[in-house]
Formats: structure tokens, C-alpha cells, sequence
């Protein structure tokens, strides 16, 4: 079976693990993911949500925190520091560094990020194929009021930085407009046999990676059933920010209200809570088939359990 997973960071990757566990090594899952979250620091680039996927599913991944590696430590960040070379706020570790130091050493090559991501999978080997949305760049930004100022700062600013306790106005992925699908990301959503949302970020990640031209419409076309699963449970997001930027772009923070921001026009399911099982009504009346299972990935098995249930709906609805 062949199944691409539209996936931003954290939940993505931890979806991720819970599907391939789920299907085993027979069926080929291609993740396309979100490179919105790119940023460019120290004269590196780095990918958190490719990365996150990366380290996640090849065993990198710092568990607890979500991001970075594990066993992390931080002295070229105090070096940088000691120079007074910041930012500060963004906690760069030694190993992931590395990382960063080979992609960008790749693509000042000349190499695409597709190629670089693919040569760092080579080392991690997450069995899965982790292609970025896009080779070209794309930043999402996001329009906020600084000391009184409305200005547009980047996606991690207002996040790492300001904790997203700044308000968000508009959420702006630059880039987006122009940029193509990188190599085998149409081909990869034509030829699946099922395409799933994962529980990642409505806006900016999934969002992010709907905004590449070309892309949305790919999906919205494809011959394969479309499954989402809800980030948001009981009216808030399990983690994250997904409430703020939901707001930024007038959707309502609740399982049913996600579903009908995607369209009945992407989605052929729609995956909720148990908890929130109130809103299969409303789904459906939006035309979106419905169900509620639980949907909280407490462990790998929980996971699993997800991704099963989101693989019969899938064959249930086809
Ligand atoms: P990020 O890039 O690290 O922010 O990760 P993603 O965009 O892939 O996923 C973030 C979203 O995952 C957030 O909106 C969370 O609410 C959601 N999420 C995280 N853990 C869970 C979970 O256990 N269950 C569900 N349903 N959603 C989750
Ligand atoms: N998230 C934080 O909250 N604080 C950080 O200092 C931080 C550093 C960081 C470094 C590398 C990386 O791949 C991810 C990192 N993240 C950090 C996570 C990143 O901001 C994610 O994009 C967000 O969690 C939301 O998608
Ligand atoms: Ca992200």
C-alpha cells in the first residue's frame, strides 16, 4: 500500500511512528513535509519540521521535549554567546549543529533540499520517504503588533521567542506563491492509495504545505480516499499554538470547525476525538464523513491504534 502523510513537526512524526508500526514494512509511506518553519540562523539552515520527522522515526529524537536530539549539549550556542552572536532564544544544540552544518554545506553545492534531506535520511534511515513540500524557499511569517508597531516577524520568533503571547493577525507563508512541489510530490499524492492529514498544525504546517501551488489541488484530486485526524481535542490543541493561528485566519478552535476549514472538497474523512463526539453531527452535515475514536498519542500503541483506525475509514469511505 502506498500512503503519503502530509505532516508538519511533533505530531506529525509522532503520528508517523504510530502508522508505520501499524502497517508494516510492506507498505511504502511518503511524508511530504512542511518546510515553512525553515529558518535560517548562524548562516545555517535549519528544517525543524523535516528534522523532527528525521530524528523521531530514526531514533534521535529528544523524547520528552519533541525536538532536538536527545543527550543534547550546548556549547557552540555558549561560544556564540561568549562572541555576542545571538539569537538566544533559539536553543541550537551541538549534535543537531551538525546537522545543520551538513545540509547547508549540501546546498551551497548545489544540491536541492530535496537531495540534502534525502543524503541525511541516509545516515537516519526513518523507512519512510521524507521528501520537504518544496525545494524553494518558503518562510512563514506572521503579522503582530512589536512595541506598538504592527510588524511581520518569523513564524519562530512569535513562537520560540514570544511563545505566541504576541497577537497573531495574519499568517503569511512567504514564498509559498511561487514556489513548485519538489521532485515526487505530486507523483508521490497521484499514484497513493491513501492520503492521510495527521494530527499536525491546521495552519501552519499542513496549511503551509496546502499553500504550495499545485499542491492542495493534487490532493483534492487524488484517486485515493483523503483521512484527516483532529489536532484539536475538546476545543484546544493538544500542544502548541494551533488556537492562535487558528484565530489569525477566523476558524474556530474545535474538531469540527478544522474539518470544514479543509473543505469538503479535500477531505473524504474526518477523524475525532471520542471525547468530541458531539461534533460528527456537524462534520457531517458539512459533508465530511465522520467518526470518533480516541485520539490521544499517549504511546506508540495508542498511535497505532490511530492509524488503524484511520486505514479502515479510509477503505470504509473509498
Ligand atoms: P509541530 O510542527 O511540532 O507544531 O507539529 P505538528 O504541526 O505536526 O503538530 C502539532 C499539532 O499536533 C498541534 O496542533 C497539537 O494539538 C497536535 N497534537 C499533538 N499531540 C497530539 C495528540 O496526542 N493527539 C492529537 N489529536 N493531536 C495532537
Ligand atoms: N522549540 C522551542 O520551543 N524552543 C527552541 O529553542 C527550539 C529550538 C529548535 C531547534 C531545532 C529544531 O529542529 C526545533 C526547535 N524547536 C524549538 C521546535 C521548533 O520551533 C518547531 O518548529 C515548533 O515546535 C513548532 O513547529
Ligand atoms: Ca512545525
Amino acid at each position: 500500500m502506498r500512503i503519503v502523510v502530509l505532516a508538519g513537526g511533533i505530531g506529525g512524526a509522532r503520528f508517523l511512528r504510530g502508522l508505520k508500526q501499524a502497517v508494516g514494512p510492506d507498505s511504502e509511506i511518503t511524508v511530504i513535509g512542511n518546510t515553512g518553519d525553515d529558518i535560517h540562523l548562524f548562516g545555517l539552515k535549519v528544517c525543524p519540521d523535516l528534522d523532527t520527522v528525521m530524528y523521531t522515526l530514526g531514533g534521535g529524537i529528544h523524547e520528552e521535549q519533541g525536538w532536538g536530539r536527545a543527550d543534547e549539549s550546548f556549547s557552540v550556542k555558549a561560544e556564540m554567546k561568549a562572541y555576542g552572536v545571538g539569537p538566544e532564544w533559539f536553543g541550537l544544540g551541538d549534535k543537531d549543529f551538525a546537522t545543520h552544518i551538513v545540509r547547508t554545506q549540501m546546498l551551497g553545492a548545489g544540491y536541492p533540499l530535496s537531495a540534502v534531506t534525502e543524503a541525511l535520511c541516509d545516515r537516519w534511515q526513518p523507512g519512510v520517504r521524507l521528501l520537504p513540500m518544496s525545494d524553494d524557499r518558503v518562510e512563514t511569517h506572521v503579522l503582530t503588533d512589536i512595541d506598538g508597531e504592527r510588524k511581520a516577524v518569523h513564524f519562530q520568533e512569535y513562537w520560540v521567542r514570544h511563545h505566541a503571547t504576541i497577537p497573531a493577525h495574519a499568517i503569511i507563508p512567504v514564498g509559498a506563491e511561487t514556489a513548485k512541489p519538489a521532485p515526487g510530490v505530486l507523483e508521490a499524492i497521484a499514484e497513493a492509495d491513501v492520503v492521510i492529514l495527521p494530527p499536525s498544525n491546521p495552519v501552519v504546517s499542513v496549511g503551509t504545505i496546502l499553500a504550495v501551488p499545485g499542491i492542495r489541488r493534487a490532493v483534492a484530486q487524488a484517486a485515493a480516499p483523503v483521512i484527516g485526524l483532529s489536532p484539536i481535542i475538546g476545543g484546544a490543541p493538544v500542544r502548541g499554538m494551533a488556537d492562535k493561528v487558528l484565530e489569525a485566519v477566523g476558524v474556530e478552535t474545535s474538531a469540527a470547525a478544522v474539518a470544514k476549514h479543509y473543505g469538503s472538497d479535500l477531505l473524504d474523512g474526518w477523524l475525532v476525538d471520542e471525547s468530541d463526539a458531539a461534533a460528527v453531527a456537524e462534520v457531517e452535515a458539512a459533508g465530511i464523513p465522520c467518526r470518533a475514536v480516541p485520539l490521544w498519542m499517549t504511546d506508540v500503541d495508542a498511535t497505532t491504534a490511530m492509524a488503524r483506525a484511520a486505514l479502515a475509514f479510509a477503505e470504509a469511505v473509498r
